[in-house]
C-alpha cells in the first residue's frame, strides 16, 4: 500500500523561508518510521514543494497545526472528493478532534505511536474507525524518526532529536495547557545517544520543549555529549542558568544557542498567564552566565498581555538590546484553541477572529486590554525594527569578545523585515545556508572579558 505524509504549509506574514527548511517535520518522521516496512511510505513537506492534489496514494496522513489547519482541511477535502482516504493528526487535531473528523475518513487524537500500526492494520481489512485515541507510551517505545525519505539537501539540518515529550509546566498561553493528558516523559538516554550517534553532521537541534529544566536527566545528557563533540541548539526556561556549574557543563557539552522564553519582562504579565517559573530579576544575571561560557542566547517575547500598554514594545527592545541578546523572536499573544487563555478570554466575550490561518503569532485575534489591535500589530513590527536596526544589530554584534563576525551574519540573518532580505532568502536552498549554519554554530568562544563572575563581579554588565 502507498501511504503519502503531508506537512501543509502555513501562511505566514513574517518569518523566512530558512526558518522552514532547517529542520524537517520530525512528527512525520516518526509516523513513516512507525509504517510497517511492507508499506511505501512517501513524505511531502508543502514548505519545500507544492502538493499535487492528483497525486496517486490508497492513504494520505496530514499533520495538523493550528496555523495550518485551513490549508490542511483544503488538501483532505480535494483528496477524499477523489475518493482517496485521509488521517489527519498532529497537535491541533488532538484538541479539535471534532472539528477534525469533518475533513477526514478517521483521525488520530494524541501520540501516533500507541495507535498507528492498528489503523493501517483496521484499514487495510476495510474497519478503518472514524476516532483513534492515542494515550501516551513510554518514549522507550519511540522508534528512531526515518531520515531516509529526503532528499540530503532539502533541510539545513541532518540531525534533530527529541528527549522528552510534554513539558513540567502549564503556561496558560501554551500549547501543553490545552492537554489534560499530556504527561512529562523522556526517552531513555541510551536511546537518544544512539540516535545522535547514528546522524551525520557537526550540529543537533533538540526539539524538546525545555531540554534542560529536568536536571538529573540534563546532567547525564550533557556528560554523554562532551565526547561526541556536536555543537547544539535547544529550548529551555532561563532558570536553567541559576546554576552555574550546569552553565559551564552545557558550553563544555556543544550548547552554542538556546531558544529561552522570557516572554516579558513585566512581573505582572508572566504572574498574569501562570509563568511564574521566569522571574524578572534574575534575567541580566543569568543571561550574562550564558554569555560568559560562549552560549548565544535567542529570547522570546509576547505582547498583548492584560498588562501591557504601549510601552511594552520599547521596555522588551531596550531590554534585549541592554543585555546583548544575540537575537530576539517578538510574537503577538495568541489563544491556541483549548489553552488556559482561550477559555480564560473565551469566557470574556474577547475572542473575535476565530481564522485558524491567523493564528500565527503575528496578527491579534482577540480585544487586547490597554492597547487596541492596530497598536499592537504596529507595536510587534515596530519591535522588530528597533531590535533589527543596523544601530541596534551593530552595537550587540561588536561587543567586547571575538565572535562579532558570526553575530553579525546571524542578526543579518534574523533581520526578517527588509524587502532585501525577503528577496535573498527566495534564492537561498538548505544546501547553501548549511555551511554557513555550521560556520556558526562552531566553537563561538565570544566570551566577555569576564574570567568568573565569582572571581571578578565589578566587570559584570547592569
Ligand atoms: C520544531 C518546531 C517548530 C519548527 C518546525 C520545523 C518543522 N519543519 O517541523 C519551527 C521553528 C519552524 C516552528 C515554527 C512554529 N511553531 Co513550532 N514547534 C516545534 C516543536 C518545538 C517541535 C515539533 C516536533 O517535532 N515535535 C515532536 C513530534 C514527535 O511531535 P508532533 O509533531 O506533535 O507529532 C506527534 C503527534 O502530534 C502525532 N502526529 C503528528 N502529525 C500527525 C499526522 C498523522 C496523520 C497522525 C496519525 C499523527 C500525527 O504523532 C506524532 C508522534 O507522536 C513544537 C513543540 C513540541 N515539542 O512538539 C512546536 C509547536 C508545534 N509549534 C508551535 C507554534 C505555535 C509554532 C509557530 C506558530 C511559532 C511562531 N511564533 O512562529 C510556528 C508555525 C510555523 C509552521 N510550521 O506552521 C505550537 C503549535 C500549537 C498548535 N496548536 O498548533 C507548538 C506545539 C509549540 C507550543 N508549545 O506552543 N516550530
Ligand atoms: S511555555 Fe514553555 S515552559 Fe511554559 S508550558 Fe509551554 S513549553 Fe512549557
Amino acid at each position: 500500500m502507498k501511504i503519502t505524509l503531508i506537512f501543509p504549509r502555513t501562511d505566514p506574514r513574517r518569518g523566512t523561508k530558512i526558518k522552514n527548511h532547517m529542520i524537517p517535520p520530525y512528527g512525520l518522521q516518526l509516523l513513516a518510521a512507525l509504517t510497517p516496512p511492507r508499506h511505501e511510505v512517501v513524505l511531502l513537506d508543502q514548505f519545500l514543494q507544492p502538493i499535487d492534489t492528483n497525486l496517486d496514494a490508497d492513504l494520505i496522513g496530514i499533520s495538523v497545526w493550528t496555523g495550518s489547519a485551513g490549508n490542511a482541511y483544503q488538501l483532505a477535502d480535494a483528496f477524499r472528493v477523489r475518493g482517496i482516504p485521509v488521517v489527519l493528526g498532529g497537535p491541533h487535531v488532538a484538541v479539535l478532534p471534532e472539528e477534525a473528523r469533518k475533513h477526514a475518513d478517521s483521525v488520530v487524537v494524541g501520540e501516533a505511536e500507541a495507535v498507528w500500526a492498528q489503523l493501517l492494520g483496521d484499514f487495510e481489512a476495510g474497519q478503518m474507525a472514524p476516532v483513534y485515541e492515542a494515550d501516551p507510551l513510554p518514549l522507550s517505545m519511540t522508534p528512531p524518526a526515518r531520515w531516509d525519505i529526503f532528499q540530503q539537501g532539502d533541510y539545513v539540518l541532518r540531525s534533530a532529536v527529541s528527549t522528552s515529550r510534554g513539558c513540567r509546566f502549564r503556561c496558560e498561553f501554551c500549547y501543553e495547557s490545552s492537554r489534560p493528558n499530556s504527561t512529562y516523559r523522556r526517552k531513555p538516554l541510551d536511546q537518544v545517544l544512539t540516535e545522535i550517534d547514528s546522524r551525520p553532521g557537526p550540529v543537533i537541534a533538540f526539539l524538546d520543549n525545555d531540554l534542560l529544566s529536568d536536571k538529573k536527566y540534563a546532567r547525564s545528557l550533557l556528560e554523554a555529549l562532551i565526547p561526541r563533540r556536536k555543537a547544539w541548539m535547544a529550548m529551555t526556561t532561563i532558570r536553567f542558568a541559576d546554576d552555574p556549574d550546569m552553565v559551564a557543563l552545557a558550553a563544555a557539552a556543544g550548547c552554542k544557542t538556546l531558544f529561552v522564553g522570557f516572554e516579558s519582562v513585566s512581573t505582572e504579565s508572566l504572574l498574569e498567564v501562570g509563568k511564574r517559573q521566569n522571574r524578572v530579576d534574575i534575567y541580566a544575571r543569568n543571561i550574562r552566565r550564558l554569555h560568559d561560557h560562549g552560549i548565544m542566547v535567542n529570547g522570546s517575547f509576547v505582547f498583548g498581555f492584560d498588562h501591557d500598554g504601549p510601552e511594552v514594545f520599547d521596555n522588551t527592545v531596550q531590554f534585549g538590546i541592554d543585555n546583548l541578546l544575540e537575537t530576539a523572536t517578538f510574537t503577538i499573544l495568541t489563544p491556541y484553541p483549548n489553552t488556559g487563555l482561550y477559555k480564560k478570554l473565551q469566557v470574556q466575550g474577547r475572542i473575535f477572529d476565530y481564522n485558524w490561518a491567523h493564528y500565527d503569532t503575528t496578527r491579534v485575534v482577540f480585544e487586547p486590554a490597554m492597547m487596541t489591535i492596530d497598536e499592537l500589530e504596529a507595536g510587534l513590527t515596530y519591535a522588530y525594527r528597533k531590535f533589527y536596526s543596523m544601530g541596534s544589530i551593530f552595537s550587540r554584534a561588536f561587543r567586547p569578545g571575538s565572535g562579532a563576525l558570526k553575530r553579525l551574519v546571524l542578526n543579518l540573518a534574523y533581520k526578517r523585515i527588509e524587502p532585501v532580505w525577503k528577496t535573498l532568502d527566495l534564492g537561498l536552498s538548505a544546501r547553501w545556508i548549511r555551511p554557513v549554519t555550521y560556520w556558526y554554530m562552531s566553537a563561538m568562544s565570544h566570551r566577555l572579558p569576564v574570567a568568573r563572575e565569582s572571581v571578578q563581579p565589578q566587570l559584570v554588565i547592569e
